[in-house]
């Protein structure tokens, strides 16, 4: 099936930044569309997001030049060409560009087509996305990672670390996972009140962090999930985003609420501490993106009782994640179509990490659409978890309920393991 057409326009994300939509449409009409997110705690070896930088024009957000690019040139490279074969497209799409980081047409442009294919050849195949895209073989719904509270970059700095989440660890059913995230969502909002501490949410919906020192949140997380009637650890497990690349300053991690300042040995120290003292079942960037040695002490010192997540460190990167992989530094990798700009290069990413034994967490931008691509990618490739920030939000809940709707369409097939992905990678949660 040939592609006719393809376009672009700017729309705006979640945060009200301009963002790129692409539409292909093939030669009987169908069309797919792909929206592109944006991420705020970005790696620095990310694709590069393309931005005009004319300050007269959206502060400088504005993503003209990125639209023209599929308007133009990527247009000129993809129509005519068989819609169905997603990898020559997206290599093609990777080699017009001919730069290592995607920086001259921007991952932007290239990402929008290339979701915009997999959704085109998806309708024209009349199939949900992910059924299109895993070639059948995807059946298992994700366990998902959910905030709670949310710091760091998306809360303006109010509070050091970025993501406070909860994981629903018996659940049976992805149903019951949001089920006994809805309770903790709503009882930290009660907790919050009775601090007087109450006051809007975060970039990704997760309550606004009005806290003086991190262990707070801790304390208030851990109330949360009591109230709701849950114990921590037993039926609701701990997760965090570090986000410790903004946390890295001329060699040092700072925690600059507490105006404290580590070595990278301290700084790991203290996250082995809170590990002990709390049911932390996950973590993200307890390291930053390149303190390589750093992120080898921490996966010796964490062994196989937490999962252990690379996303500034990886960036979806085949390349980072081989070396990864080789110098032990890890066990599970973020993923995020936009740190590396093709839908092929997500999938090969996923799979280098399924490969390796693994864990892929599929996860969402800070900066987000409507667009529910995520929720089909996790689904189709297996792999058994899904990070899309809070549990309010329509550019959140638009990812939660369309695992609803594919856990419909695959009735007797769907499957779910929840936590039980994580033993079945030998990673053993201390009971409690
Ligand atoms: C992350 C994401 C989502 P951002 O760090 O994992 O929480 O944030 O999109 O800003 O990189
Ligand atoms: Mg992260």
């Amino acid at each position: 099936m040939k592609i006719q057409s393809v376009h672009a326009l700017q729309i705006f994300d979640s945060r009200g930044h301009p963002t790129v939509e692409a539409i292909v449409e093939l030669e009987n009409g169908v069309r797919g569309r792909g929206l592109v997110p944006s991420g705020a705690s970005t790696g620095s070896h990310e694709a590069i997001e393309l931005r005009d930088g004319d300050p007269a024009r959206f502060r400088g957000k504005s993503v003209f030049r990125a639209v023209a690019h599929v308007d133009g040139e990527i247009a000129r490279a993809v129509v005519g060409r068989d819609a169905f074969d997603q990898a020559a497209i997206d290599d093609r799409l990777v080699r017009l560009d001919g730069t290592s980081d995607k920086s001259r047409l921007g991952a932007n442009a290239l990402l929008g087509v290339s979701m915009a294919v997999a959704q085109a050849t998806a309708a024209a195949r009349a199939v949900p996305l992910y059924e299109s895209l895993g070639g059948g073989a995807g059946t298992l719904l994700p366990l998902p990672e959910i905030q709670i509270f949310g710091g760091g970059k998306h809360a303006h700095g109010r509070i050091d670390i970025q993501d406070f989440m909860v994981m629903a660890l018996r659940a049976r059913t992805y149903e019951e996972a949001l089920e006994v995230t809805f309770n903790v969502y709503h009882a930290a909002a009660d907790v919050m009140r009775g601090r007087g501490g109450l006051a809007g949410v975060a970039d990704e919906g997760g309550y606004w962090p009005n806290f003086d020192r991190n262990e707070d949140v801790f304390e208030a997380l851990l109330a949360a999930i009591v109230q709701a009637g849950y114990t921590p650890g037993r039926e609701v497990g701990l997760s965090l985003d570090i986000a410790a690349t903004d946390l890295f300053r001329e060699g040092h991690y700072e925690l600059g609420r507490e105006k404290r300042r580590f070595t990278s040995e301290q700084f790991s120290a203290l996250l082995l501490g809170w590990m002990e003292k709390y049911p932390i079942v996950s973590i993200e960037d307890p390291m930053a993106e390149d303190d390589w040695d750093g992120w080898r002490r921490m996966n010796v010192a964490i062994g196989r009782r937490c999962q252990l997540i690379g996303d500034d460190h990886f960036t979806t990167n085949l390349a980072r994640i081989d070396r990864g992989i080789a110098a032990g530094t890890a066990n599970a990798v973020l993923i995020k179509l936009n740190q590396i700009g093709t839908v092929t290069e997500t999938l090969r990413a996923i799979r280098r990490t399924q490969a390796a034994g693994w864990l892929p967490v599929v996860s969402a931008r800070s900066g987000e659409t409507e667009d529910a691509f995520i929720a089909h990618l996790a689904v189709a490739t297996n792999a058994g978890q899904l990070k899309v920030g809070s549990f309010s939000r329509s550019e959140r809940m638009a990812k939660w309920n369309e695992v609803l709707r594919i856990h419909q369409h695959l009735g007797a097939r769907a499957r779910f393991v929840g936590a039980g992905i994580f033993s079945e990678h030998g990673i053993t949660l201390p009971s409690r």
